[in-house]
């Protein structure tokens, strides 16, 4: 007989017994994450024929970016799962320009605050590339019962208490880590569950493939534009010229690149001095499952999981994946380019 797979509910909770004065909290809180996960993933695939689902609202977040339908839908949707089970006392999200308090009367017990990027690369969806959503799970630092405080998100990302992202693909997976290890998760829509198909997940020491976008070169910093030459230079000892993957989705090139074995990296630009990545909801989570699956996340000069932040929706900039090639672009960095950073204090 065909054995039968674990469901994300079931794992979620035989993984809370490593927590032996867990209470469950954070099991309804990943739940509801699974709930709006699925939600979000329904309206996805419908994208292609259901038109009016499709496209902007003509209006920009806080980044400036144009909010794409989906976008918003995904983050109420998000939003509505989180506040629901009571368990969060407030979002951070891209979509919002400040963060978001939940009702008092609900959160009077509430433990967490929640960051996500909703749908990321929404842009992608009208031409059917994969997209995804990033979440990231801490411990509120204000006493509990009393309002949540931009200090509960202003977090550095090291103190995560859990992290993941849905990966919305020719398959739907749910990858996730609350510090025991990377584990991921298929959707399937016949029983309308995640099934674990992923336990443990390690990304290889190193890899053949580098994911950045070419076109903005001229604007790298040198230490980049050396690292990049040095991908495409002939050494069959490193198996290099490495190929180049960049499919303009973090999720997806992320997701790629850590079964794989890869670098991904947004540098600063002239024009980005900060680079265009999100320090909270996008960097930090993903520098999580990065670190606990082995590889390595860094800014170029150290590692992302230690900057103290200092803004919601502040940027940095990301190299992410095997440990021995995100060692090797630090090193262009340090010869090559220089560093100040107000973030590290
Ligand atoms: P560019 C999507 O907007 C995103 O935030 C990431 O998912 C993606 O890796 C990056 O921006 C793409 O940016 O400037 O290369 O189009």
């Amino acid at each position: 007989m065909e054995q039968r797979m674990m469901t994300l509910g079931e794992y979620i909770v035989k993984q809370q017994a490593h927590y032996p004065e867990a209470k469950g909290e954070l099991t309804s809180l990943l739940s509801s994450i699974r709930l709006a996960a699925k939600v979000v993933n329904r309206e996805i695939n419908k994208a292609g024929l259901v038109a009016d689902i499709q496209g902007g609202v003509g209006s920009t977040n806080v980044q400036g970016e144009d909010q794409q339908k989906l976008d918003l839908y995904a983050n109420e949707q998000f939003k509505a799962a989180l506040e629901a089970r009571r368990e969060v006392c407030g979002i951070a999200s891209e979509e919002e320009p400040d963060f978001v308090s939940f009702n008092p009367e609900h959160t009077s017990n509430s433990k967490y605050v929640v960051l996500m990027d909703p749908l990321d690369g929404s842009s992608n969806i009208d031409v059917n590339v994969s997209v995804g959503t990033i979440f990231s799970i801490y411990r509120r630092v204000s006493p509990v019962g009393t309002p949540v405080t931009l200090d509960d998100f202003l977090q550095p990302g090291r103190k995560q208490v859990a992290a993941g992202y849905i990966v919305y693909g020719s398959s739907t997976m749910l990858v996730y880590t609350t510090g025991q290890g990377v584990h991921g998760f298929t959707y399937d829509p016949s029983i309308g569950c995640f099934c674990l198909s992923h336990e443990n997940m390690r990304t290889p020491e190193t890899g053949t493939l580098y994911s950045i976008n070419e076109g903005n070169y001229i604007k790298f910093p040198d230490g980049v534009k050396k690292y990049i030459k040095y991908c495409q230079e002939r050494d069959d000892a490193t198996q290099r010229p490495y190929s180049a993957r960049y499919i303009g989705s973090l999720v997806s090139d992320f997701h790629r690149n850590l079964l794989k074995g890869g670098i991904y990296i947004y540098p600063s630009t002239a024009s980005a001095p900060q680079g265009k990545l999100r320090l909270l909801y996008e960097c930090n989570p993903i520098a999580m499952l990065a670190e606990q699956a082995g590889g390595k996340a860094s800014d170029g000069f150290g590692r992302i999981l230690d900057i103290e932040p200092t803004e919601l929706h502040q940027r940095v900039p990301f190299f992410v994946g095997s440990s021995a090639m995100v060692e090797t672009a630090e090193s262009f960095m340090r010869d090559y380019s220089s560093h100040e950073d107000p973030a590290r204090g």
